[in-house]
């Protein structure tokens, strides 16, 4: 057990005594953990979770952003303990307890169109009512899925095509699909948590890295990289869940409340990233006019399109019949998404 979590669960205990004394109805304080800054996108979501869970109700939601109580994977198996109540966490680290959560690591399977990707997001069936079901054998209660913003990687030499990547140490999240996909990109990825990426690159240790423009542009990826180059293959997906036992046990008026809360927090938080890609690729160019900007044409985009049915083929392998349903449920669901915002 880390430090954090034991002084976390001496407060948890302090806690549980006021309630068991006062009564169970009591104004509760619910703890919330997400792998991002207050001011990045999971931070300004779960303001607005905040805002709203504490006008609607009586309970206070207590927020820590990255850093605070250790790394993605810490926050995950606080909230599985049920030390806290909510937690944000990507499927790029969810991966490895949920594998049919890497599902949204084969690229070029979202669309770039945002009204298209907000639709999905909005209607799929395999994220609303698939995915839901493997969060719970986990112990979790999957509240929504958002999206964060379109993928670019950040390396030291421009990249052009997959030969630009070979001998190229790619640090990818801690999810072994991600990994697949980035050796067919050409790359040699080199799976590592978050806290460790600024420091690896300045090193030398690694020469590249990829994440949503708002988080190259918060975290100064561009002091320890040159080129940024978007070809279009991913974009960045987080999941916010609550410990099931926890959710399970509140009453139908307080299950209301974080439904809603999160209602609009979702609406809220795709509304704040419509033009933020742009505006953060901008900031990056005016904080480091040097910095390389390219975005790949149709044209060099190809082979590295060319590598999605491998990996495909390599989520399905690693995931079977179960993986199998969710992929094809996925894209239907894309189809759906597509023709209705008319694409
Ligand atoms: O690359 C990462 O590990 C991080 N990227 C984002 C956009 N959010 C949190 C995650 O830890």
């Amino acid at each position: 057990m880390t430090k954090s979590m034991r002084s976390l669960l001496g407060t948890v205990a302090a806690a549980a005594i006021v309630v068991t004394a006062t009564g169970a109805a009591q104004a509760e304080t619910w703890r919330y953990a997400f792998e991002e800054a207050l001011d990045e996108v999971q931070g300004i979501f779960a303001q607005k979770f905040k805002e709203e869970v504490e006008a609607n109700s009586d309970h206070t939601v207590q927020l820590f952003p990255f850093g605070t109580l250790g790394e993605s994977a810490d926050i995950m198996e606080q909230a599985q303990a049920g030390i806290l109540q909510f937690v944000n966490q990507s499927p790029g680290f969810t991966g490895a307890l949920i594998p049919e959560a890497q599902v949204f690591f084969v690229p070029y399977l979202l669309p770039q169109d945002q009204d298209a990707l907000f639709e999905f997001f909005r209607s799929s069936v395999a994220i609303n009512e698939m995915f839901p079901e493997l969060y719970a054998e986990q112990g979790l209660e999957l509240l929504t899925m958002y999206p964060e913003g379109e993928v670019c990687m950040t390396t030291q030499e421009p990249v052009r095509s997959p030969e630009d990547l070979d001998e190229v140490k790619f640090r990818v999240m801690t999810n072994p699909l991600l990994v697949e996909s980035y050796r067919a990109f050409g790359a040699t990825p080199t799976p590592l948590p978050w806290g460790e990426v600024y420091g690896a690159l300045q090193t030398g240790i690694i020469q590249g890295q990829e994440n949503p423009g708002f988080f190259l542009e918060s975290t100064k990826m561009y002091e320890v990289t040159d080129v940024i180059t978007c070809i279009g293959h991913n974009n960045f997906t987080t999941a916010l869940m609550a410990n099931k036992d926890f959710y399970d046990g509140l009453g139908e008026e307080d299950q209301q409340v974080i439904q809603d809360a999160v209602d609009v927090a979702f609406e809220y938080i795709l509304e704040y990233q419509r033009d933020l890609q742009e505006e953060s690729l901008a900031k990056i160019k005016e904080a480091k006019p040097d910095m390389q900007i390219n975005i790949l044409s149709e044209e060099e985009r190809k082979p590295f399109m060319e590598t999605a049915p491998a990996v495909e083929a390599a989520f399905i392998e690693m995931t079977g019949d179960s993986g199998e349903e969710i992929l094809n449920q996925m894209k239907t669901d894309l189809e759906a998404a597509a023709e209705a915002t008319g694409g």
